[in-house]
């Protein structure tokens, strides 16, 4: 039996990039058929079964995944790769939102403001921690506070998704403050 990452990890593979690459099928809204996927997860020689696959999706620590009401279907909850129409109402965010990052990009986001890169949305959360975990992914991490209230002011977009992610298509520099008293950036910003 594969672990919890592994399986979770594997999810995250197929519900989010590359489905076909498992001859998955994905409906509009991003959610497959547990049967076939458990089905073709198998037939790679990765024993999953039903009650581990339930089992992951409740424990995993982001709640990155999602059962459909009637138990049937299971989907990503954000990080696609590809279009996707996760069917979330506009919301209004929190004034204050954070977007964790790596020093090495700030010169970049500086000026380009805050791109959705390879996803589908620019990815913020109103938690620090998460904030920051998410920016050590890609080196030195360094929090941006991000003014989501003058954002919604100047007709941005906002989702809130079931995991407690806050999306919009980008984030122009002049609503990302850097803190200015950041190690990060007094080491690493005048390259
Ligand atoms: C950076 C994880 C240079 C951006 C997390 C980030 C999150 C720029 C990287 C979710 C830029 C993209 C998403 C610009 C943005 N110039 N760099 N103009 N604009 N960037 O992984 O937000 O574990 O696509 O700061 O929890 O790091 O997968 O986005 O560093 O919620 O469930 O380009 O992924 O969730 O990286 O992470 P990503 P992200 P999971």
């Amino acid at each position: 039996m594969p672990n919890h990452q592994e399986v979770s990890k594997l999810l995250s593979f197929v519900l989010r990039h590359q489905p076909q690459q498992l001859g998955i099928d994905l409906d509009a809204g991003g959610w497959a058929d547990i049967q076939q996927l458990l089905r073709q997860v198998n037939a790679t020689g990765t024993p999953l079964d039903h009650q581990q696959l339930l089992a992951v999706v409740a424990s995993s620590d982001k709640q990155r995944f999602a059962i459909s009401a009637d138990g049937q279907k299971i989907r990503a909850n954000q990080g696609h790769s590809f279009t996707v129409d996760l069917q979330l109402s506009p919301t209004v965010p929190p004034d204050i939102l954070l977007h964790g990052t790596a020093s090495r990009f700030l010169a970049s986001i500086q000026t380009q403001g805050l791109q959705k890169m390879a996803r589908q949305h620019v990815h913020l959360t109103e938690h620090h921690q998460a904030a920051l975990a998410v920016g050590q992914r890609y080196g030195k991490p360094v929090l941006l506070r991000i003014d989501a209230a003058a954002m919604v002011a100047a007709g941005h977009t906002f989702y809130h998704t079931a995991n407690d992610v806050w999306l919009t298509e980008s984030v122009p520099p002049q609503f990302i403050q850097v803190p200015l008293d950041s190690p990060a950036i007094a080491e690493e910003i005048p390259v």
